[in-house]
């Protein structure tokens, strides 16, 4: 039998960020003095900060590098075409419009296909994407599987599709109703979850028996890729790299935050193959982002993103950091802590319902859970409940999600393996005097992306 062989960073450790502890006092005033809101805490009072993996990760030297050699014309960057050449070979993607994140390309992308009335189907929503689908004129319709709604259920694709769901939909509003469908990989709201390739395909062939595009929100097509190769049947021996072509290419374009997968601080793109929508977004993105050779990029950070996208491919490197994140996991489901299972690509996902069951979702248990972490250890995470599901538009009262969850985010390249120990036993410290935690009220409340702003009391 072959010995197990541990995984470990594929690279070493050239520059080093300090970071500071605080105490217990100054961090109880830290986040009173934001609104039980980690997104309004500074940073600087923050330990370690697994908020988000979004433009937090690591550069390597290559993208430092590559930052030096940017192009910074107003128009015809030879980044851009750098970017351009390497979406095409990586992703499949005929044409690429830059933008200035993810949400940029979600704002072009449903401004341009979602006309007053459409249903948008996806593979659970997320928060700027359903946004978006919304200020267009759309209403997001889930048609996940019912497993990604379930904590506990163990199922290894939680990211598929129903297709019942689909059909079910079509039947009641007819397919010219549903200008495509929108497919992530990996699922973040699930709790990081992957989509399987046979889902995929077999979406694919519904979808072209009824004319309707799927677009892909490729913000983490990389990690999805992995969990493919580990666990899906026929993938062992195909490299992440080949299973995310193959994935892009069963679909009709994208959107993608490269802040996440492809590790650089800003940046973003909308890729498609029709050259009618292309036309179209080329002139869309003039209006909100800027011409369709930067879209609200700098020459050099196109550059950063162009090296980064053919990094997060390396089997090696996303053997790593998935690898770190499943550590993290693993730690703290032997330490008996009710997490999402089976672990996330991109972070623990703790189940705030079984974990401070006394409170009840109308007082907020992940908004409490993930204040009462950061005041334990200066650790900062999430909320991915009730706060962020927001309103009911018509009956204006809370979405009350299934899933009410404190997200551990995992930047990449950048925490080690003893600052995962020490955020698994703060953790557990917290779990430990979970009786005497007692929950929030909300006493600010913005109209939009309500999570990032609002403000809480203790009761
Ligand atoms: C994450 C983020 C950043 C974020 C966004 C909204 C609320 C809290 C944090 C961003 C994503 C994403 C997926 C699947 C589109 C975006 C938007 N995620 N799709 O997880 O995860 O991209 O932030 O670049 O605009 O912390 P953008």
């Amino acid at each position: 039998m072959e010995k197990k062989r541990s995984w470990a960073e594929p690279y070493k450790i050239k520059m080093v960020e300090p970071v500071f502890m605080t105490t217990e006092e100054y961090r109880r005033k830290a986040i009173e003095e934001s609104g039980y809101n980690t997104f309004l805490l500074r940073s600087e009072d923050v330990y370690i900060d697994l908020l988000t993996d979004s433009g937090t990760s690591a550069m390597s030297d290559r993208q430092w590098a590559g930052l030096m050699m940017g192009d910074e014309a107003y128009a015809g960057s030879r980044n851009f075409y750098h970017l351009e050449e390497t979406v095409r070979e990586c992703y499949s993607y005929k044409y690429v419009v830059p933008t200035h994140q993810g949400r940029g390309a979600e704002h072009i992308l449903s401004r341009i296909l979602i006309k007053q009335g459409d249903f948008i189907p996806g593979n659970m929503y997320f928060t700027t994407t359903k946004l978006h689908q919304e200020l267009a004129g759309g209403k997001f319709v889930d048609i996940v599987v019912d497993e990604a709604h379930d904590p506990d259920n163990l199922y290894k694709f939680k990211g598929d599709t129903d297709l019942r769901k689909l059909e079910k939909l079509i039947g009641e509003v007819g397919a010219d109703k549903i200008p495509y469908i929108s497919i992530a990989t990996t699922v973040n709201m699930a709790g990081g979850q992957p989509i399987s390739l046979g889902n995929l395909k077999a979406l694919r062939k519904l979808t072209t028996k009824h004319g309707i595009p799927i677009v892909h929100d490729m913000t983490r097509v990389a990690e999805n890729a992995f969990m493919i190769q580990q666990n899906e049947e026929g993938y062992h021996d195909r490299s992440v790299a080949e299973i995310v072509y193959e994935i892009c290419s069963l679909t009709d374009g994208s959107t993608m935050s490269s802040k996440k997968d492809a590790m650089v601080n800003i940046g973003g793109f909308l890729a498609v193959n029709d050259p009618v929508i292309f036309d179209k977004a080329r002139n869309m993105v003039v209006i909100y982002e800027g011409l369709h050779t930067y879209g609200g990029l700098a020459g050099r950070d196109m550059e950063a993103l162009a090296i980064g996208i053919r990094e997060s491919l390396q089997d090696d490197h996303i053997r790593a950091r998935v690898g770190q994140v499943m550590y993290l996991g693993e730690k703290m489901m032997n330490m008996g802590i009710p997490i999402v299972k089976p672990v996330g690509t991109h972070g623990v996902f703790l189940n705030a319902r079984k974990f401070l069951p006394h409170i009840t979702q109308d007082k907020f248990p992940a908004q409490t859970l993930a204040a009462e972490i950061y005041i334990d250890s200066g650790v900062r995470s999430m909320e991915r409940g009730v706060v962020s599901a927001g309103r009911n538009k018509e009956t204006g009262d809370h979405n009350y999600p299934n899933l009410e969850l404190v997200r551990l985010t995992i930047p990449r390249r950048v925490y080690t393996q003893a600052h995962m120990d020490v955020i698994a036993e703060s953790v557990q410290r917290v779990y430990e005097r979970r009786d005497s935690i007692r929950g929030l009220k909300m006493v600010y409340e913005p109209e939009y992306l309500r999570f990032f702003q609002a403000r809480f009391e203790k009761l």
